[in-house]
C-alpha cells in the first residue's frame, strides 16, 4: 500500500492531490508541520532531511514531490494526467512541472521562512521583499503562459497542474497576486482548486 507522510499545506498537498486524480488506494501518515513532529527518531528515518512529503511504495522511499509525481506516473498512471511521451507537448509539460519546484518554490520559501518559519530574531525584511518580486514576476510570466489556455500544458488537465497548483496555494496565501493583476491565472486557479483531488488534499 502506498503510504504518504503530510502535513498541510505543505508540499505533500501535491501528492496527496496526485493520490486523488489518480484514485489510487493509500494511506495517510499527517505529520504535525514542526521540528518536534519532523525531526522523530521515526520520522527521520523515512527523511532524512525532516521534510515533508514523503512516500513509500513497499520499501521504496522517495522524498522530492517532483520525483513523486513522476514515479507515480510512471508506474501507475496508465498514460493519465501527462501528454503522449517525447512529444512537443510532454516537453512543455515537464518543464512547467519542474519549473514549479525549481524555479518558483525559492521566493516562496524564502517569504515563508522569513515571514513564519524562522526564529523573529532570524528574520530578514528584506529577504521577504526580494522573495515577493522574484515570485510577483514569476507570476506575471504563468500568466502570459495561461494566456487561451485552460491548463498548464494545454487543454487537459495534467501533473504540471498538481505541482504548479500548490505554489499558488502559497502565492494565495501571501496575498501575492488577485483576479485583475493576473486574470488567466485566476481562472486556472478556480478551474484546478475546484476539482475534488484539491479540496481532499487541502482539506
Ligand atoms: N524539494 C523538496 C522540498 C521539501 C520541503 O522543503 N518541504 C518543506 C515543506 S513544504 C519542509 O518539510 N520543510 C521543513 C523544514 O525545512 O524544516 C520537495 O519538493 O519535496
Amino acid at each position: 500500500m502506498l503510504k504518504v507522510y503530510h502535513a498541510k499545506n505543505t508540499r505533500s498537498t501535491r501528492v496527496v492531490w496526485l493520490l486523488e486524480e489518480l484514485g489510487l488506494p493509500y494511506e495517510t501518515e499527517v505529520l504535525e508541520f514542526s521540528p518536534e513532529a519532523l525531526q522523530s527518531e521515526t520520522y527521520l528515518a523515512i527523511n532524512p532531511l525532516a521534510k515533508v512529503p514523503s512516500l513509500t511504495d513497499g520499501d521504496l522511499i522517495l522524498n522530492e514531490s517532483a520525483a513523486i509525481t513522476l514515479y507515480l506516473l510512471a508506474k501507475y498512471g496508465k498514460g493519465r494526467l501527462e501528454p503522449a511521451q517525447g512529444t512537443r507537448a510532454h516537453g512543455e509539460y515537464l518543464q512547467w512541472l519542474i519549473f514549479a519546484e525549481a524555479s518558483f518554490m525559492p521566493p516562496l520559501s524564502a517569504i515563508a521562512q522569513h515571514s513564519f518559519i524562522r526564529p523573529e530574531e532570524k528574520r530578514v525584511p528584506l529577504i521577504v521583499a526580494e522573495g515577493q518580486a522574484d515570485a510577483r514576476k514569476i507570476i506575471g510570466l504563468i500568466d502570459r503562459a495561461l494566456a487561451g489556455k485552460a491548463y498548464i500544458a494545454g487543454a487537459e488537465f495534467t501533473a504540471a497542474d498538481t505541482m504548479l497548483g500548490y505554489n499558488f496555494l502559497l502565492a494565495s496565501l501571501f496575498g501575492l497576486w488577485n483576479a485583475e493583476t493576473s486574470p488567466n491565472v485566476a481562472a486556472w486557479y478556480g478551474r484546478i482548486s475546484a476539482r475534488p483531488g484539491f479540496q481532499k488534499a487541502t482539506a
